[in-house]
């Protein structure tokens, strides 16, 4: 029976604050290489997708692909390409996301939102320009014995296409001002953000050609960090200022929006999102002690103040 505390990895020695601090630097350095320059023509269109994918996100999708490529023994040179192409696809679906058209946000990473500073029509073709280098740039990863291009291309296009990513924004459009069952929500939750963490974690996997054994239980760990991540961000959103979380906080409430905490309350969100990552350490098991840095990620995601 699963408790309330989070389980494990309390006491690893691993460091995740060099862990994180240096794989965010080898992240920003390969996007700076896979991405056209400011000056490159049209340099408005180019500046706006630089402007966002490097206003300071969390870099925790990259983080947590290369944790589980090291999981199963891969390189990062060769989880690189997938993480930079994950973070492209997640960089489009928030300037989408935050456009007047959808949740009409000005603040986003600490900075004024894509398009406050290149005005909408640049704003959505930013995101567009993103999503397609993501695919570009996912081409140039080297495809392993057992998972070839195909099936990297497949993995992304479905995690971020209209059955996940971009289903679960319309059914998160469409439940606007609906009263939604936790069921209802936790749909949305799955599809919106759960879907795109569990493709990354898949993915670093696939780039250390994992076994099927391994791909599964990084399948369970994927799904249930990505829906506690949610459960979490609903939560940070009531409880944390604006300036802590980089973007504007109170929002769910104000729009109505349905949440964990709204349907809940704050307490018991906090022990499901504790469940889901105790789920998740379950799923580790088979790693024997060698998914260190996905175990310290997981607990840092639950215990994450932004
Ligand atoms: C197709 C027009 C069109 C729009 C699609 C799919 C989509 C737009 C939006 C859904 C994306 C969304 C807002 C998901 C929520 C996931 C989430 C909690 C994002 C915040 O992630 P963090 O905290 O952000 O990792 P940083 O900024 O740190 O990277």
């Amino acid at each position: 029976m699963l408790k309330n505390n989070i389980m494990a990895a309390q006491h690893s020695p691993f460091d995740l604050n060099q862990f994180l601090a240096t794989r965010t630097a080898a992240v920003n350095a390969a996007l700076n290489q896979f991405l056209p320059s400011e000056k490159t023509k049209p340099a408005t269109l180019h500046k706006a997708m630089r402007y966002s994918l490097f206003a300071g996100g969390k870099r925790m999708r990259p983080a947590v692909l290369l944790a589980a490529a090291a999981a199963c023994g891969g390189q990062a040179a060769d989880a690189m390409p997938l993480a930079c192409a994950v973070e492209c696809i997640h960089t489009y679906s928030l300037i989408h996301d935050d456009l007047p058209a959808m949740d009409n946000d000005d603040f986003r990473r600490g900075k004024p939102t894509n398009h406050k500073i290149f005005g909408e029509g640049i704003a959505v073709l930013a995101g567009d320009a993103l999503l397609t280098q993501a695919f570009e740039i996912a081409g140039q990863a080297k495809g392993w014995p057992r998972y070839s291009h195909r099936d990297l291309v497949l993995e992304i296009a479905r995690a971020s296409g209209s059955l996940q990513l971009v289903g679960g924004q319309v059914a998160d459009l469409e439940g606007e001002n609906k009263k939604l069952s936790l069921n209802e929500l936790r749909y949305i939750h799955e599809r919106k953000t759960s879907a795109l963490l569990c493709c990354t974690v898949r993915l670093g996997g696939m780039s250390a050609n994992c076994t099927p054994g391994q791909l599964q239980a990084l399948t369970a760990f994927g799904s249930n960090i990505g829906l506690a991540f949610q459960v979490i961000d609903d939560i940070l959103d009531v409880t944390q200022t604006s300036e802590q979380l980089g973007k504007t906080a109170g929002k769910d409430v104000a729009v109505q929006k349905a949440t964990y905490p709204a349907i809940v309350g704050v307490e018991k969100s906090r022990k499901i999102a504790t469940q889901l990552t105790n789920k998740a350490f379950a799923a580790l098991k088979i790693f024997k002690g060698k998914a260190v840095a996905l175990e310290a990620l997981a607990e840092y995601l639950l215990k994450r103040d932004k």
